[in-house]
């Protein structure tokens, strides 16, 4: 990628709307944008103003016909996205006049962006760190309010500074090592062997502190799964439906009718819930069938949440027991179906399997006690994410490896430490941790792992 590029992208999707934005960016913006623009006729453009919007057309100069109504955004740099001039041409947002501007855009000297270019060079030029960049991602594909908010804190830099913080005491303490290794020859020991304990103990706690918030952070930004588990025909697909608020599964009076699990996101007070409909656990010897529930196993084990659901119109059946074994272990919910049905199931023996688990009581079809259901998995929510008192980070999966490969180097440090071992293996395993953290937030970070990043990007930002 050569930063010299004047690059430009349609920023907006393409499809009919209000509006839709060329955005170019590079040294050769302004003299694109003197080449294409036209204002109305007996107006003249002040061309060194910055962060004015101007009103006019984008014409082709080659024969000066019109292409499109325009307002022309002249954004000068330093102070812009990515450090450097940029022009955004607001057009009718049609697939057409938007084409042909970035067309004469292209045709007078800048070349098509990559994915994510636009954030990228702001990150090579230095205006935000790649924790920063990476949150940009996470705007953009943010479901609800509070993934939202996660990722804002983020690109606020909340989390680089934490990061950084972390990085400079670690350096601190390096500095002290380094210096007593130098001065090893005159037994100088600038640090008492406690306090360097001390200060690796309390480096390694506030990492496992870090990677704690952070897990919370995930829960608000990702959400949580939840697997309606039960044998078939309880009620599960009628249970999804009506959470959705639409007929999202096939539902029938036949057991068995779902085959494939169902996946689909639920905002539960601004967290986003995955609800998975599964199918039906029994026995059975038919081959789809078998897969479908190899499937309903499989989803058993990767959801955060069971919510096993019993039919409250029959009495329990081998069928149900079976599955109670199945779903123990997980963390859950139980509700009993069909309350609006004479009732003939057995509540004693379900308490009596899951002492510890509230039963509710539930009509999928009905929509009774549906509200209290939310509430509930909204309170299960709430006791995994817990909000803490510090501001809620959230790491991907990059940054939160990172962040586990310096917490491992502390730890070492650490164990060398108690045991004595010489300051050059000490010094050495602070290096390492140090450097892990330089890879969050960018400092030291392979070309490779930025192209993987911000090729995740959309075109135009
Ligand atoms: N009366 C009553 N009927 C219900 C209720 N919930 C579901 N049903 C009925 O129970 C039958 C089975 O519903 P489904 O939602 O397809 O059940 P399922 O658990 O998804 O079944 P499988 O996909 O076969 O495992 C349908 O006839 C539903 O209309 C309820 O709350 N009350
Ligand atoms: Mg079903």
């Amino acid at each position: 990628m050569n930063l010299e590029d004047t690059i430009a992208a349609i920023a907006t999707p393409l499809g009919q709307s209000g509006i839709g934005i060329v955005r170019v960016s590079g040294g050769k913006a302004f003299p694109i944008a003197k080449k294409i623009f036209r204002p109305p006729a007996g107006k003249k453009i002040n061309w060194s103003s910055s962060f004015k919007i101007h009103y006019g057309w984008i014409v082709d100069p080659k024969t000066e016909r019109k292409v499109d109504e325009v307002l022309l955004t002249l954004m000068r740099a330093p102070r812009t996205y990515t450090r450097e001039d940029i022009v955004e041409i607001n057009c009718h947002g049609g697939p057409v006049p938007l084409r042909k501007t970035l067309e004469l855009v292209l045709r007078y000297g800048a070349r098509l962006a990559e994915p994510g270019e636009f954030t990228k060079r702001a990150f090579l030029r230095g205006r935000i760190d790649l924790i920063q960049a990476e949150s940009v991602l996470s705007i953009i594909q943010a479901r609800t309010e509070k993934s939202l908010e996660v990722a804002l804190n983020s690109l606020e830099g909340k989390l680089s500074q934490k990061i950084s913080l972390l990085k400079e005491k670690m350096v601190d303490l390096l500095s002290y090592l380094e210096a007593e290794i130098d001065f090893s020859s005159e037994d100088l020991e600038f640090l008492s062997a406690t306090d360097k304990k001390r200060q690796l103990e309390d480096l390694l706690k506030e990492t496992a502190r870090l990677l704690e918030n952070a897990k919370t952070g995930q829960i608000y930004q990702e959400g949580i799964k939840a697997a309606i588990v039960g044998k078939p025909n309880v009620g599960k697909s009628s249970l999804l439906n009506t959470l959705l608020q639409r007929e999202r599964a096939i539902v029938s009076y036949l057991p068995g009718t779902t085959r494939d699990t169902i996946e689909e996101m639920l905002n539960i007070k601004g967290f986003p819930l995955w609800i998975i409909d599964t199918a039906g656990i029994k026995k059975t010897r038919n081959a789809v069938e078998k897969e479908g529930i190899a499937r309903t196993r499989s989803k058993i084990k990767e959801a955060d949440l069971i919510l096993l659901l019993i039919d409250g119109s029959c009495p329990l059946s081998e069928e149900d027991r079976s599955i109670f074994k199945e779903v123990k272990e997980k963390e859950g919910l139980i509700a009993i179906n069909k309350v609006d049905l004479p009732q003939k199931v057995e509540k004693e023996e379900i308490s009596s399997f899951f002492p510890d688990r509230e039963i509710i009581e539930i009509s999928a079809t009905k929509e009774i006690n549906i509200d209290l259901l939310k509430e509930k998995i909204a309170n299960f929510i709430l006791k995994k994410a817990a909000p803490s008192s510090d501001d809620l980070l959230v790491m991907n999966l990059r940054q939160k490896k990172a962040l586990e490969e310096a917490k491992k180097s502390l730890a070492r440090a650490l164990e060398g430490a108690d045991q004595g071992l010489s300051e050059e293996l000490i010094a050495f395993e602070l290096r390492e941790g140090i450097k892990h953290l330089g890879e969050i937030t960018g400092e030291v970070v392979a070309d490779e792992i930025l192209d993987r990043i911000f090729s995740r990007f959309c075109i135009g930002k």
